[in-house]
């Protein structure tokens, strides 16, 4: 099913959904739209990656909030005023801000303890930690095998891509990386998986199911969690906003089908 521009839809009931979820993005020269004491925001743009890990959070723990989607190649001037890098995701609450994904979801489980997504083992989480800040090998690889244009590069941050990968095959052991239960690790690293099918398409990465059987079949449970089934996006609209973001176009106002939003 597809949006096809209605405001008003039956689905928006959801405890965690927002109707400024379905809000164009905000551009330059928008007006803020005003806050309601009490009420958590979250600023976010429909395809980033960033944001979706702290939307997991959210919807894991079905903490009621607002989505505020900004347009970040026109960015409203009230953004820099909530993060002087002008990046999303923002949560603001009150007179409280705090931006980075991976400090926003340490925020909302710090503040939002239950279905904590977090191990209370210290060296699990120790080891958890590790892989969430190798994650940023895969994310240079990834970046610059897709952005580049110079074809060396590119063959290169494909093989590195596939290399640090290849970790995380590894290292999977239980059902989720964080044991039996989904976790922090899980829903950090899951944006960029749910479009790995779509990036190997562009990139000719080779995620097959031979090469990573344990994340291939991690991706399926992943599926099956509410927090991805409510903010995953299917292959051909990754496919196109990935394809107007390497044209340097973003195209932010790409339909998405409702149930996802
Ligand atoms: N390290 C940041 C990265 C966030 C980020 O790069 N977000 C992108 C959107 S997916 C952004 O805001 N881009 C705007 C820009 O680069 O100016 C985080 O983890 O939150």
């Amino acid at each position: 099913m597809w949006l096809g521009g209605s405001k008003q839809l039956p689905f928006l009931q959801g405890k965690a959904r927002s109707v400024l979820d379905l809000d164009t993005h905000k551009f330059h020269g928008s007006a803020l739209p005003p806050l309601t004491p009490g009420r958590l925001r979250l600023y976010s743009m429909k395809f980033c990656p960033f944001a979706q890990r702290t939307r997991l959070v959210l919807v894991h723990k079905n903490i009621p909030h607002e989505v505020i989607n900004v347009n970040l190649k026109h960015k409203p001037k009230w953004l820099f005023e909530k993060n002087p890098k002008g990046l999303v995701p923002i949560l603001e609450q009150d007179n409280r801000i705090v931006f980075e994904s991976l400090i926003c979801d340490e925020y909302l489980e710090d503040m939002y303890p239950e279905k904590p997504l977090r191990p209370s083992d210290p060296y699990i989480k120790a080891r958890q930690n590790i892989l969430e800040g190798y994650f940023e090998q895969v994310l240079r690889s990834l970046y610059s095998t897709m952005f580049t244009r110079n074809p060396e590069k590119k063959l290169r941050g494909r093989e590195n891509l596939l290399k640090s990968l290849e970790i995380y095959e590894t290292e999977l052991e239980g059902k989720f990386y964080g044991g039996d239960e989904v976790g922090m690790l899980d829903f950090h690293l899951w944006p960029w998986i749910e479009r790995i099918y779509t990036i190997s398409h562009i990139t000719g990465l080779e995620f097959s199911v031979e090469k990573f059987p344990k994340m291939n079949a991690w991706i399926q449970r992943m599926y099956q969690t509410p927090a991805v089934k409510a903010t995953a996006l299917p292959g051909e609209v990754h496919a196109a906003f990935l394809k107007s973001l390497m044209d340097r176009s973003p195209n932010y106002e790409i339909e998405v089908p409702a149930s996802r939003l």
